[in-house]
């Protein structure tokens, strides 16, 4: 069952990036400057690499947006990429035009190289490199944005923060700067947060409708990212079900909580309290100083292919985070209150309330 839901297209280097979003109600208010923003955030961060000064990633609409307001017809996003200019020859879509440059056969561990070789038969890496590239997280943050625009009509907010990098908790920056110099990349710990959320997004009923696993199935399919935990989900098994569990009073006759231990969800739903999200991401594998591999086309080793990448994207991976979350919380939303126009909707609201 779902409501919000979308594709992308795109190739890293090929001419854009598109969605397709299904499911907006119609009436809520479509603010490119904000999706914009989004993007610039996913662009920043300490330890991008070169693409970064090339692009600036900016949303066109072409479909189911008039005067501002959703129509509640799909809405399509494209993000152009201004690099295709320089790969028009290499990643050309015509049969008559085929190039070699940049063609590669030693895989990178770590990487989709070696796995999508041999699960689709390409002998150039470069045809799952474009694909499996983190290139692609920048329409999805787009089509989160429009995901955090539904939200923000009803008071609900994210916000994501590091919270290490290369195992340093203060200087993130001093850490980046020598693995750059040593030709290495970092992963690190980020966490995202969401306020405002109403009781009961999710449901216990069945599997699939468990908004803890949907967002770890989202968090997960972020690139590089190798471990997700909701709150203090990390060291549950250390602590006893007294100190784990976040017991509950009453102020002025309303319920409250000392602690939030859960990160907001109890039973697979929301309970209320600021949902918290906490992700490990692994540190890139395209490495100026490479690692041992396979020539997949040689079959001799040797060292893995290396080309311009980022030494650390744990903040992009953050900005990730907190945008693909809004997709499945404005999913949820919409299940709950949900109606055609967002007069209905808020109609359905209040009434909860
Ligand atoms: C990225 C664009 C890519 C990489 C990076 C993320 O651009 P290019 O390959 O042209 O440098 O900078 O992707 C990876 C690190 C990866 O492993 O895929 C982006 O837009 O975020």
């Amino acid at each position: 069952m779902q409501k919000f839901r979308f594709l992308t297209a795109g190739e890293s280097h090929g001419k854009a990036l598109t969605a397709i979003i299904e499911g907006v109600p119609a009436g809520f208010s479509i603010d490119e400057v904000f999706i914009n923003n989004e993007l610039k955030r996913r662009q920043g961060g300490y330890g991008r690499g070169g693409r970064m000064k090339i692009e600036t990633d900016t949303v066109e609409i072409t479909s189911g947006v008039r005067f501002g307001k959703t129509l509640g017809s799909p809405i399509t996003l494209v993000i152009k990429n201004k690099d295709f200019e320089n790969w028009q020859k290499i990643m050309s879509s015509a049969a008559i035009d085929e190039c070699s440059d940049k063609s590669f056969t030693t895989c990178r561990p770590g990487h989709a190289d070696y796995a999508g070789a041999i699960k689709y038969g390409h002998k150039d890496l470069r045809n799952i490199l474009e694909r499996s590239s983190a290139r692609k997280t920048a329409i999805e943050v787009a089509v989160g944005a429009v995901a955090k625009l539904i939200l923000k009509e009803f008071g609900i907010e994210g916000s994501s923060k590091i919270l290490e990098i290369g195992g340093q908790e203060n200087d993130f920056e001093g850490a980046i700067d020598r693995a750059r110099e040593e030709g290495v990349t970092l992963g690190g710990r980020f966490e995202v947060i969401y306020k405002n959320l109403p009781v009961g997004l999710g449901s216990y009923v069945h599997y699939d409708r468990k908004l803890d696993g949907k967002i770890a199935q989202i968090v997960m399919s972020i690139p590089a990212v190798k471990s997700v935990s909701i709150g203090d989900g990390d060291i549950a098994h250390q602590v006893t079900g007294r100190e784990f569990h976040d017991e509950m009073f009453l102020e002025n006759g309303e319920i409250m909580r000392k602690t939030n231990h859960a990160g907001g969800l109890e039973g697979g739903m929301t309970n209320g309290e600021d949902l918290i999200v906490r992700a490990n991401m692994k540190p890139i594998p395209t490495m100026r100083s490479p690692l041992n591999t396979v020539d997949l086309a040689a079959m001799t080793e040797t060292s893995a292919h290396f080309e311009r990448s980022d030494v650390c994207a744990v903040e992009a991976c953050a900005v990730v985070a907190e945008n693909r979350i809004a997709c499945a919380l404005a999913d949820e939303f919409l299940l709950k209150f949900g109606g055609d126009s967002l007069d209905e909707i808020r109609h359905q609201f209040n009434f909860a309330l």
